[in-house]
């Protein structure tokens, strides 16, 4: 696969979990109407959507049915967005701005923005929970259990809450991996999780699958705090430099811009290695690894 090609089946993947939203947030009358206004201004906003992608390519491993896929990857997607309306909060990281747009509390209103939170978050769960998604109850149970584990207080949640404690300033190297596998790396975990969840993959196949995750979680995130640093607040679509501003520690505090990159390269080969026993059929997650190092956004 070519990067032109990682690029192109990365916009199909995009356009096709941006349809299901859509029909999954449909206009109504009066309040509800302006709620779900609010839960597509957060989610139907760009994005890379690369959480929906990996879910795709993961289940496309065992050869699930697209429609099915294309369920998990919208559940997981909305979880993400309701993350990313109540981070943007006063009451969190305070943002104007976040995929190069107002934010939600900014275009609606504070108290819009926590609902339009709750309500995306909620109705991912009845998303997975529909047999449309699989027709094995058993499997809708695991999907549901491992997203509410991936996105709870031993998981995204929970990340979130060691990231506003104090004692997030002076965080050594391991206490900000740590944090960063739970706040980052959960719901991209879940994602290649779902993946073979619904592919019903055997337990070696999941666990190579849940490594490369993990693996490239960490490295999603150490580029993150790279572009922090590096990036501009027009190419990130949201406010540069705000660890430093908020006097976090970071992976390029630890490490140096030079450390931190080679850090991710690292964890980035371990990553490949972990998908050598589904030969080529796992290019697309070979290629998301490069896609995940060179991202400027
Ligand atoms: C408020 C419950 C709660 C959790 C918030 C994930 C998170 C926890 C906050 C997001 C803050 C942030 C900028 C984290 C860094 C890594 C990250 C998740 C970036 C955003 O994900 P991308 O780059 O975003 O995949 P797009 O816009 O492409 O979907």
């Amino acid at each position: 696969m070519t990067d032109a090609s990682l690029q192109e089946s990365l916009a199909e993947v995009a356009g096709e979990v941006e349809a299901l939203l859509e029909q999954l947030m449909p206009d109504a009358a009066g309040p509800i109407g302006r709620l779900r206004a609010a839960m597509r201004h957060g989610s139907l906003n760009g994005g890379k959507r690369l959480r929906p992608f990996l879910v795709v390519r993961s289940a496309g491993l065992f050869d699930v049915p697209r429609e099915r896929a294309l369920r998990a990857a919208a559940a997981l997607e909305m979880v993400h967005c309701y993350s990313l309306i109540h981070d943007d909060l006063p009451a969190m990281d305070d943002s104007d701005l976040r995929r190069g747009r107002p934010t939600v509390h900014k275009a609606f209103d504070d108290a819009t923005a926590v609902l339009a939170g709750d309500a995306l978050l909620t109705e991912a769960f009845g998303v997975l929970a529909e047999p449309a998604t699989h027709p094995d109850a058993a499997v809708r149970c695991r999907l549901v259990a491992g997203l509410a584990r991936a996105a709870g207080s031993e998981g995204m949640v929970g990340g979130q809450a060691i990231d506003l404690s104090a004692e997030r300033h002076d965080l050594s190297l391991a206490g900000i991996e740590r944090l960063q596998a739970l706040k980052t790396g959960a719901l991209i975990a879940y994602a290649c999780e779902a993946g073979a969840l619904l592919g019903e993959a055997v337990p070696d196949q999941r666990r190579a699958l849940l490594d490369y995750a993990r693996l490239l979680g960490l490295a999603f995130q150490i580029v993150d705090d790279l572009l922090d640093v590096e990036g501009t607040t027009e190419e990130l679509g949201k406010p540069a430099r705000q660890d430093a501003e908020l006097g976090k520690a970071t992976f390029v505090l630890h490490l140096g811009v030079e450390g931190a990159r080679e850090r991710a390269a690292q964890l980035a080969e371990e990553a490949r290695s972990r998908l050598d026993s589904f030969g080529e059929n796992a290019d697309a997650l070979r290629r998301t690894i490069d896609f995940v190092l060179a991202r400027r956004s």
